[in-house]
């Protein structure tokens, strides 16, 4: 372990859908851990992404984005919220600032519940006000002012999670809330989600990117097989997509099979990123009635 590292602690990330939860983590460790898309919902599990400097190791947990619960899925992906919350040395809510200036009147309505439930908490809280590259630095004060007022313990901090802009100040703020500590992972570590787990998340980005309505709230993706075929140097990746309903199938594997090939092709390029060396990515697509309801199945695809 590095000598230097006097701090280390974990930091939940956490706030409502689409806020650029997972594009913010990303970006902070200048590598892709957790899939992103313009759709709502695309987390379902704590991603963590560790970031080592010189004198801290922060680790980060990216977390899905808080709605109302409905149904099993949605209800064990609130679990991984709170759960990342009770685990975390210093919290950050991510809001999308853009939203809020043009819906001053929702900030209120979402902000207030968790600034009330955290007033007494104790732990350092970092509001990160996102997606400023979208909107005029003129109204940037007001609504700084406005989210001060409803949530007075927290720290309040501007950026853009796309362009970069402010993020480096936001770490120094982090690392100087974290407890004093070793680091707790190997410095060249990036994550603890397994390979296998960030293959199958890439396929279900390009699913997300390209299903429509509700389609892709019911998909999922499990890698079943994983081999390195020495021989050819490459390795042999099988994914099955579960669909939920048997008229979804038709939808992912498109007219002549076009929509399965490209979503291969686009996953392939993104997982060869990722393992390195030639991939040999086969899919298949599965029906599986209600999984999302089902707790056995739930489990076997990791989640608690
Ligand atoms: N313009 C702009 N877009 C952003 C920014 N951050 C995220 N986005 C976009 O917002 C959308 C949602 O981003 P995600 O990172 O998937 O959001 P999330 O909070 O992780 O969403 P869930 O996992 O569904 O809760 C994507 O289209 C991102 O490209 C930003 O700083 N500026
Ligand atoms: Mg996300």
């Amino acid at each position: 372990m590095n000598r230097e590292i006097r701090r280390c602690g974990r930091v939940a990330i956490m706030g409502p859908p689409n806020a650029g939860k997972s594009t913010l983590l990303n970006s902070l460790l200048g590598q892709k851990v957790a899939i992103v898309t313009p759709k709502a919902q695309t987390t379902r599990n704590q991603i963590t992404g560790i970031l080592t400097n010189p004198s801290a190791q922060i680790i980060f947990m990216d977390t899905p984005g808080l709605t109302q619960a409905r149904g099993r899925l949605s209800k064990t992906m609130a679990q991984a919220v709170w759960q990342s919350l009770a685990q975390a040395d210093v919290i950050l809510p991510v809001l999308d600032a853009h939203l809020y200036v043009r819906r001053p009147e929702f900030l209120e309505r979402d902000l207030a519940p968790a600034a009330r439930a955290l007033a007494n908490d104790g732990r350092p809280v970092i509001a990160v006000a996102n997606k400023i590259d979208l909107f005029a630095k003129s109204r940037m004060l007001p609504l700084l002012t406005r989210l001060q007022e409803i949530w007075p313990g927290a720290e309040i901090f501007p950026v853009s999670a796309l362009t970069g802009d402010g993020l480096s100040g936001l770490v120094r703020l982090v690392e100087g809330r974290l407890p004093e500590g070793e680091a707790q992972y190997p410095v060249d570590q990036l994550s603890t989600a397994p390979l296998r787990f960030m293959v199958a998340e890439i396929v279900r980005e390009k699913l997300f990117l390209r299903l429509r309505e509700e389609v892709p709230y019911g998909v999922a993706v499990e890698v079943e097989r994983w081999e390195e075929d020495s021989e050819r140097e490459q390795t042999i990746i099988h994914a099955v997509i579960y669909v939920a309903r048997s008229m979804h199938k038709a939808m992912v594997i498109g007219k002549g099979g076009g929509g399965i090939k490209e979503i291969g092709i686009e996953a392939r390029r993104d997982v060869i990123e990722l393992v390195g060396g030639k991939v040999h990515l086969e899919l298949w697509v599965k029906v599986r009635e209600n999984w999302t309801e089902d707790p056995a199945f739930l489990r076997a695809l990791g989640f608690m």
